[in-house]
């Protein structure tokens, strides 16, 4: 299979090696944009089955979102498994071989003022290993105001797994099983100056890179004038393997995996191999 369409530098990856997340600029072209932005107006008008979402409590806005949409949406599907992303995947892990774990959509309409709750994701995966990373393309200008994505600089390497709670509430850990190994998260939005919080402005078409492990959080979307559409699709590696812990989310376990399998299935399909 053909890869490279845009060479990761050695800066870059060295800078999401330590740092845990890095930008990068024009990783999707105006016609896979065009792509993902059907299927989102698709997702949003006829939603796939995880749909999830909610109307913020003052009446602005309102929160989109939906996983797993590649396996109903042929064109997303095409994006996931034949798309860009692919490549940088590759190139970041330096591996093998790479495997989609699953795309997911995060809209916040104008006005929408809620914030995305600081986590790491790997909890709430049924995954381990260190060759997992997701990438988060901005469908729209995204900036701070407009809820950027922000990441505590370097978390990916404290190896502190948080407790899963669930998103769009303010507290509580709703739907997730409890992991007796797992913390809860400290308030970092109440104490961001003990956090060194990074962030960056994105353009239609960049994209974060970012580690499974590196806590994230964006604030809400306070333009009264813009959407904030970003969809990520998250990939693995060599080393990642089907983990059956406490605490992950159900709509991403799978029956046919034990714990320790391989990923290679339908559900997280092999789309790279080297020669
Ligand atoms: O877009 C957001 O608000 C959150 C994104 C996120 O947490 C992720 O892609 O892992």
């Amino acid at each position: 299979m053909a890869l490279m369409d845009y060479h990761i530098t050695e800066e870059e990856r060295d800078t999401c090696r330590r740092d845990g997340a890095v930008p990068l600029r024009r990783v999707v072209d105006g016609d896979w944009l065009k792509v993902l932005e059907a299927g989102i107006e698709r997702d949003i008008s006829d939603p796939g089955p995880f749909v999830h979402g909610y109307v913020p409590d003052n009446g602005i806005g309102k929160f989109h979102g939906n996983i797993r949409m590649w396996e109903t949406d042929s064109e997303m599907g095409r994006f996931c498994t034949n798309g860009p992303l692919i490549s940088l995947a590759a190139q970041f892990f330096q591996s093998s071989k790479v495997n989609l774990f699953y795309d997911q959509l995060f809209v916040k309409e104008p006005g929408t003022e809620n914030r995305t709750r600081w986590h790491n994701d790997l909890p709430y995966w049924p995954l381990r290993g260190t060759q997992v990373m997701s990438f988060w393309v901005a469908i729209d200008a995204v900036t701070i105001e407009s809820g950027g994505l922000e990441f505590v600089k370097g978390s990916h390497l404290w190896d502190i797994w948080y407790q899963p709670e669930t998103f769009g509430k303010t507290s509580g850990h709703g739907e997730y099983e409890r992991n007796p190994d797992y913390i809860d998260i400290p308030d970092i939005e109440a104490t961001r100056d003990d956090y060194e919080i990074i962030t960056w402005d994105l353009e239609p078409g960049d994209a974060y890179a970012f580690h499974a492990m590196t806590v994230h959080g964006a604030g809400g979307n306070l333009r009264s004038d813009v959407r904030r559409r970003g969809y990520t699709v998250r990939y693995c590696g060599d080393d990642a393997v089907y983990d059956s812990r406490k605490g992950t989310q159900g709509h991403l376990q799978s029956d046919e995996h034990r714990d320790g399998d391989s990923l290679d299935s339908d559900q997280f399909p092999l789309v790279w191999e080297s020669n």
